[in-house]
């Protein structure tokens, strides 16, 4: 089974997905069979990673979870640390919002020797960090500004750029527990120009920012801070 395959299958069904981010580094391992019990219905799959997570905890968390849920479980690593192959798939990003070779090029390259030889599902994903009304960590960490939501242009050029350079998703990311999600407007515009699906994270709370997301043509919706405890 291909992981992508989701992905590409819910744009032509008009599916929509959804993923819960669980952040290693804020997770209670005991809670994990009763975190996975009380997921929202129409979770499709599981992301985890977080900006700052100690060497070893991700594989940890990923094993302990997999005893309770079958859900697809996707690394969205904030470094090659997090890194590990007992998830189903990666997305492989790069900080295409942001001019710091590190994210865009760098651990890239430091991550080819933890992937050789392993079956893990890699994609390509362009990752673009926009500004969510508050200082998010992934900004803090790659020392990288966000892109100003007023410049729609400027973030329609930068995802289609990340397409034709070869990314498989385009990922709009506001940062997590941003005050003001991405965007109606720069979703739309966005996806009228792109081929490849859309993932849309950061700040999204409520039934109505949802459904005006995926109206707007995000495939997937990213939730972490409002499922953590
Ligand atoms: C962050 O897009 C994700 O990387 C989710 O953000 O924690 O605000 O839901 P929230």
């Amino acid at each position: 089974t291909n992981l992508y395959t989701s992905f590409t299958e819910a744009v032509s069904q008009k599916k929509k997905l959804l993923a819960i981010l669980i952040d290693p580094e804020k997770f209670d391992l005991e809670n994990s069979a009763s975190f996975l019990r009380n997921l929202p219905v129409a979770t499709t799959h599981l992301f985890v990673g977080g900006s700052t997570v100690p060497e070893g905890m991700t594989e940890h968390l990923i094993k302990e979870l997999k005893l309770y849920t079958a859900k697809p479980i996707l690394l969205f690593p904030g470094d090659v640390s997090q890194i590990t192959v007992v998830a189903n798939g990666l997305l492989f990003l790069s900080l295409l919002s942001g001019r710091n070779p590190e994210y865009l090029i760098e651990q890239q390259i430091k991550a080819v020797s933890k992937l050789r030889g392993s079956a893990l599902e890699v994609i390509p994903t362009g990752y673009i960090l926009i500004d969510g009304q508050n200082v998010s960590a992934v900004s803090q960490v790659t020392h990288t500004n966000p892109m100003v939501q007023n410049n729609v242009q400027a973030i329609v050029d930068t995802a289609k750029a990340g397409e034709l350079m070869g990314a498989k998703l385009i990922y709009l990311e506001a940062g997590s527990g941003a005050k003001i999600p991405v965007s109606a407007e720069i979703i739309s515009a966005v996806k009228k120009e792109l081929n490849v699906p859309l993932i849309v994270g950061g700040g999204i709370k409520t039934e109505e920012q949802i459904n005006n997301a995926y109206k707007a043509g995000a495939t997937m919706i990213v939730m972490g801070t409002a499922f953590e405890k």
